[in-house]
């Protein structure tokens, strides 16, 4: 079965997406995401000018193959908008075979691990009230487990909590719009927040939150241990992972569970991390990590160290990786939770799906390949807009992590 086109389809339906469609000459055709947050053409680029021309003729059947020749075969290894391109192709080659065999994905992968997937809500607010309303609402529908982020006194606008009445998006301009931060603010305000969570709602409820990369290792260390008697399910990325050593500190301070790589595009971005066990969630995903093939050596070699899957699941990861992951989640022995965040009607409508919400869980579907389409024509109506993430800077004015 021979890969016979590569199109590569960007469309906006209320936020930017990029698809790469790999078509075969026995007429089965396979999608992939290719979106990568405030650098989608990068990735557009570099699929059509570089990475497509070389797939045309090969055999669509060798997937383990392809993904050598993308990665050990060319000489600039890694990089967010390298691995985003070869997880589009992985992610339309794994559709494709399992089309060809008729069979939902996570039955080529080994079947089901678990009958449904458990997914984290996200729940934000400008004051903490607003957050106990929003808690209330994810669990009338159902969730079991709910990320929180909320408003900082005395900060204009934070992480994770959206403009009045607005769903929180955060690539909001065309030019990187400004945060101002204050770590002091931040670490006073953050545990009143899940003290008021539990007296509201007890103890069984899973939270979750979101640092952001925004501590040092002694400021991460010292949350984590104040947060410790409010029972946290995960706190995530507390300080940039370029350094896999300094969660070392943060490790010995703390039991509150970390969650960290949602940037990591390689399995060598948390080899540290994952072999002194200084974490206990990956975050790596199948859109930026290369792709199922990729992401399911990342989650072997966590298996191995008590390190469990908690694949990023943002809006900016279109439905085609939120059906990719929930094949992989239904499958990994070591999945610990998926990361849950609403798409937009118009993009529910671009792109229809196998996988459904069940009670707080998710189910991949029975569709044969991962179970998403693309509907072209539609998608052409909703061209792509240009729009930055933020960048973030202290109140005097110098440059810190987003
Ligand atoms: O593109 C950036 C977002 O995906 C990211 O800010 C979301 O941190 C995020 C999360 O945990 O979902
Ligand atoms: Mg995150």
């Amino acid at each position: 079965m021979k890969i016979i086109e590569g199109k590569v389809i960007v469309c906006s339906p209320g936020r930017n997406f990029v698809t790469l469609k790999l078509v075969t000459d026995e007429g089965i055709y396979g999608i992939g995401d290719a979106t990568l947050n405030g650098r989608e053409k990068s990735v557009v680029s570099f699929l059509e000018d570089y990475v497509v021309p070389c797939l045309i003729g090969q055999d669509a059947s060798r997937i383990e193959d392809i993904w050598q020749y993308l990665y050990r075969g060319v000489y600039w290894r890694r990089g967010a908008v390298n691995m985003t391109a070869i997880a589009a192709v992985d992610m339309a080659l794994w559709d494709i075979k399992a089309k060809a065999a008729n069979m939902p994905l996570y039955q080529l992968l080994g079947g089901k691990s678990r009958d449904k997937v458990m997914v984290y809500a996200h729940a934000n607010g400008h004051d903490i009230e607003e957050v106990v309303d929003e808690v209330g609402k994810c669990l009338e529908q159902g969730y079991q487990a709910v990320r929180v982020q909320c408003g900082i006194p005395g900060l204009d606008k934070t992480y994770g909590v959206g403009k009045k009445n607005e769903r929180y998006e955060p690539a909001d301009s065309s030019i990187p719009s400004e945060h101002v931060w204050n770590t002091t603010k931040y670490m006073t305000h953050v545990p009143q927040l899940f003290r008021r969570l539990r007296d509201v709602y007890g103890d069984q409820l899973e939270l979750l939150h979101d640092v952001h990369h925004r501590l040092t290792p002694i400021e991460a260390a010292r949350l984590g241990k104040e947060l410790e008697p409010c029972r946290l399910f995960w706190m995530e990325d507390p300080v940039p992972a370029e350094n896999q050593e300094s969660f070392r500190l943060i490790r010995q301070h703390t039991t509150t569970p970390l969650a960290v790589g949602e940037v990591f595009n390689s399995i060598f971005d948390c080899k540290s991390l994952i072999e002194e066990q200084l974490i206990d969630y990956i975050r790596a995903t199948v859109v930026h990590a290369g792709g199922i093939t990729h992401l399911r050596r990342i989650a072997d070699f966590a298996s191995l160290y008590h390190v469990r899957t908690g694949c990023h699941g943002a809006t900016d990861l279109s439905p085609v990786s939120m059906g990719s992951a929930l094949h992989f989640d239904s499958w990994v022995p070591n999945f610990g939770i998926q990361e849950h965040m609403a798409h937009n009607e118009l993009t529910e409508a671009v792109f229809s799906h196998g996988y459904q919400f069940e009670a707080g869980h998710f189910v991949p579907g029975e569709r044969p390949g991962h179970g998403v389409d693309i509907d072209e024509q539609l998608a052409k109506k909703y061209p792509y807009k240009r729009a930055c993430l933020p960048v973030n800077r202290l109140e005097d004015g110098t440059l810190w992590n987003w």
